[in-house]
């Protein structure tokens, strides 16, 4: 396989400006009719006479240009070549494509009997011959025939325009999208399925149909989407300035489905488990989610459709800046800080090690082999974190200004990144020049900070040093423009002035390899807090007592660095016992912990994030050559000691709890039931009988889907096998018939640490519930084991990767974006300890080899190889 360079790009050679398509299902396959309004790019400077269009596994049934058949054209591996066309021209094309055998989601194929699409990004090359890249925008006018009574709803893009009968008891619906998008936002869907309908009026007045789609089985499921929905609508109107510009907005759930969700133009099409949600099916964490990705999915009308992308290089363009409002949406619907903690404690662990590895690329990559690959973390929440950023050094208003201007001045454009950075730069009048290396630099900058005190002048020196370690085909770094919010606490925890202004915040900007920064006035020697909410994505190195941490947690005004301190601390403690330096766990680490269960009017949601000892994943982040079952049994060393001692707290912390009420997505409840989850979790680990009564009668009595989880998956990793698998039976009989629950029984025995080995994983994928087709299941079991149960996947004989290699393997031949996905955990494999770094590389060596390798998964096996 070829790879494609930026360097490379060369605008289209032809542009279409109209798409009329005319679909016609049928149970065994469809019929595609599209005339094209193709003409010349009058920017195009190599003078092309042919035209090239994509096309992969089309039957090509007709081919007329200006209503004449076409003779000399050339069929290819990928391209469809039509020679010598004139400068403007209709060509007519009909293909014939297997929507039913479509096993890799990728164009139209069928879910639970229903049609959809997945184009995003390569997918419409699977429906229709075209030049399918994002920066030939065409309008769209889309007509769907299909047997009425099995397809009640036919929906594509745009407003319907026309509806009727046809013979033979089918039916056509025609939609026209008035605005010109790229082919990978197309999106149709044919199937038997009930219509919610909601409606949101505009800022300007207009009254937008809102119109769920979903099979009838979940009809009870909609009602939080479509209440995010509005949330986001309104949200984007206040914030951004952005109204919605269709009169009907369709969201459509689809039980298969490799992402999460696609923001195709008026018609959002969501994988069920981020979408539909009940309290009785759906936990708090899934209502979250859900939130943020309909806000996500809703944003993109802006951020992605109206201005989109110019190539896949600058994919971050709209994903990096999508994530960033989606976060900034959560943070104001719930707690900010909380937000803020659960989305760095993701980045640090899963973007940090991405970065970290053979993978390793800009947040604007200059290559890939297959685009489907770069849809990752770097890209989407360092993307973010870079837009953060920029808003950081712009302040919010200025940050506004370069938001409304990048709309205006792009609307109906694909464009880069670079244009995004010069709207903010002239918008603010900040020379934004240093800071592009943060889209063109990849691996994690690290800050090495010193500090002296002059206690005689009263000056506090902090000095900070950058570096960026090599990553692949970047050997040297430039050094970036770095943002750190920081404060400075006196031994009183009183928040020091900075400056003459007296604030006791601010922002040092880093540009330099070396920066000193003189803080004046000070009676003593201040605890230095640093990196106020994360406010760069780097890995900060200041030596902190573990006195100075524990002060830091309770003191610190910062809620995000109170968290992050107490993060450090337990680090310490871990590695220390792991690494032979401690035997026993530092009692300050509990009496910190009883600190926090004991005091008064703090937010639980807050408490329960500080309890929660860093993840394994993290630990394995923060060592070199990790020796994955020494990590675990240290942290499982410091948890079963913290929860022992504060028994008596986290039982205080039960008896406030009543799992029987009324349910609500609020706040308050939400962080109720998270702090009291957790106790209950520390209490059946440590094997405590009262621990586990109180699980049985929550999994009881719980009424919601997040009592009911959290004591299934407390029972679940806890001693009392006997309850364990009482609680797993009973839990699949009432559930069986909901996939998404389903789902979450599925992952509760894949990630647990004490009964998901590869025999218990292996058991489930021949469970009757099991789909290999079906991505989420996949997800759930194999992904779940390999990304989340590290425990059991890094078994020391080597059984988890052998186990991942095979059903790598045996996905490929259907499904290549799961298996490249699911080959993740294997690539950062120079990382751990030589006995796991060679079983690892042995499996990766074996999947290289395989004949028949698809492009997806021979990137990822190369490269992590390389
Ligand atoms: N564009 C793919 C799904 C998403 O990021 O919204
Ligand atoms: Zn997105």
């Amino acid at each position: 396989p070829q790879a494609v360079h930026l360097a490379d790009y060369r605008v289209p050679a032809f542009l279409i400006d109209h798409v009329d398509l005319r679909i016609e299902l049928f149970e065994d396959c469809a019929l595609v009719h599209s005339r094209l309004n193709i003409r010349r790019n009058p920017a195009d400077e190599s003078q092309a006479r042919d035209l090239v269009l994509n096309g992969e596994e089309l039957g090509l049934e007709s081919l007329m240009l200006d209503g004449r058949p076409v003779e000399n054209h050339r069929v290819d591996e990928g391209f469809l070549t039509v020679p010598s066309v004139p400068e403007h021209f209709h060509l007519d094309v009909t293909t014939r494509i297997h929507p039913r055998d479509n096993t890799r989601l990728e164009g139209l194929y069928q879910s639970s009997g229903m049609f959809c699409t997945q184009c995003e990004a390569e997918g419409f090359r699977r429906i229709t011959y075209f030049p399918d890249r994002p920066d030939v925008m065409a309008c769209y006018r889309t007509r769907i025939e299909a047997d009425r009574e099995a397809y009640p709803v036919l929906l594509a893009n745009g407003n319907p325009v026309d509806w009727g009968e046809l013979e033979d008891g089918r039916h056509q619906v025609t939609w026209e999208d008035p605005y010109p998008k790229p082919s990978y936002l197309f999106a149709m869907v044919a199937g038997d399925l009930v219509e919610k309908r909601d409606e949101f009026v505009t800022g300007s007045g207009r009254t937008i149909d809102l119109r769920m789609y979903v099979e009838a089985r979940n009809e009870a499921k909609c009602e939080h989407a479509l209440a995010s929905l509005k949330k986001a609508m309104a949200w984007d109107e206040e914030v951004y300035g952005r109204e919605y510009d269709l009169d009907i907005f369709m969201v459509v759930a689809v039980d298969d489905f490799n992402m999460g969700a696609m923001e195709n133009k008026g018609l959002n099409i969501f994988n069920s488990s981020c979408v539909l949600a009940s309290p009785e099916t759906a936990t708090d964490a899934a209502y979250d989610r859900i939130e943020s990705i309909v806000a996500h999915e809703y944003f993109h009308n802006w951020s992605g459709n109206r201005v989109t992308c110019r190539d896949w290089f600058q994919l971050s363009l709209k994903e990096g800046f999508t994530v960033f409002r989606d976060n900034q949406f959560s943070a104001d619907m719930g707690s900010p800080t909380v937000q803020r903690i659960d989305h760095v404690n993701m980045l640090r662990t899963a973007q940090f090690a991405e970065d970290a590895g053979p993978m390793a690329h800009p947040v604007r990559p200059d290559s890939y082999i297959e685009i489907a690959n770069f849809y990752t973390l770097t890209v989407y929440e360092k993307g973010a974190e870079v837009v953060r950023m920029i808003h950081t050094l712009l302040g919010p208003d200025m940050f506004r200004e370069g938001s409304d201007l990048y709309f205006a001045r792009h609307d109906g454009q694909a464009v880069t990144t670079d244009d995004f950075v010069r709207a903010m730069e002239d918008a603010s009048s900040r020379d934004l020049t240093q800071f592009r290396r943060w889209y063109e630099q990849a691996g994690t900058p690290e800050l090495r900070v010193t500090d002296a005190f002059d206690a005689e002048s009263g000056t506090y020196t902090l000095t900070i040093r950058q570096s960026c370690p090599a990553t692949p085909g970047q050997s040297h770094k430039e050094p970036f423009h770095i943002p750190v919010r920081m404060g400075l606490i006196a031994s009183d925890g009183e928040a020091l002035p900075l400056d003459a202004e007296q604030n006791t915040e601010t922002v040092l900007e880093l540009t330099d390899t070396e920066h000193s920064f003189q803080f004046s006035g000070l009676a003593e020697r201040p605890v230095p807090s640093l990196l106020r909410g994360f406010s760069a994505p780097v890995k900060l190195d200041y030596s902190w007592t573990r006195d100075q941490l524990m002060f830091l947690m309770s003191r610190d005004p910062d809620g995000f660095n109170r968290w992050d301190a107490g993060q450090k601390l337990a680090v310490d403690v871990i590695l220390s016992i792991q690494q032979g330096r401690d035997t026993e766990v530092d009692p300050r680490l509990v009496e910190a912990y009883r600190t926090l269960l004991t005091t008064p009017g703090l937010d639980r949601a807050m408490v329960a994030r500080m309890l929660a000892l860093p993840s394994t994943a993290w630990l394995i982040e923060l060592t070199d050559e990790a020796d994955v079952a020494a990590i675990d049994g240290a942290r499982h060393q410091v948890e079963q000691t913290v929860a022992r001692a504060l028994r008596d707290e986290l039982l205080q912390v039960r008896a406030d709890h009543h799992p029987g009420g009324d349910y609500a997505f609020e706040p308050g409840q939400v962080a109720a039931r998270s702090l009291s989850n957790s106790a209950l979790a520390l209490l059946t680990r440590i094997g405590d009988d009262q621990g586990r009564d109180q699980a049985l009668a929550q999994f009881d009595q719980a009424t919601n889907m997040t009592d009911r989880l959290a004591a299934l998956k407390a029972l679940v990793d806890s001693p009392f096998s006997q309850e364990r698998e009482d609680a797993l039976a009973r839990f699949h009989a009432d559930w069986q018939h909901d996939p998404q629950v389903v789902e979450q029984w599925f992952a509760a025995q894949s990630g647990s640490p004490w009964i998901g080995n590869v025999n218990r994983v292996t058991e489930l994928l021949a469970h009757p519930a099991f789909d290999w087709k079906n991505p989420n299941k996949v997800r759930m079991v194999i992904g779940v084991f390999a990304g989340r149960n590290l425990t059991h996947f890094h078994s020391p004989d080597g059984s988890g990767h052998r186990f991942l290699g095979e059903q790598i393997r045996r996905l490929d031949a259907f499904n290549p974006q799961i298996s490249a996905q699911l080959a993740q955990p294997l690539t950062r494999w120079r990382q751990y300890a030589p006995h796991l770094r060679d079983s690892m590389a042995g499996v990766l060596r074996e999947l290289r080899d395989l004949p028949d390798l698809s492009r997806d998964l021979y990137e990822v096996v190369t490269k992590s190889l390389g």
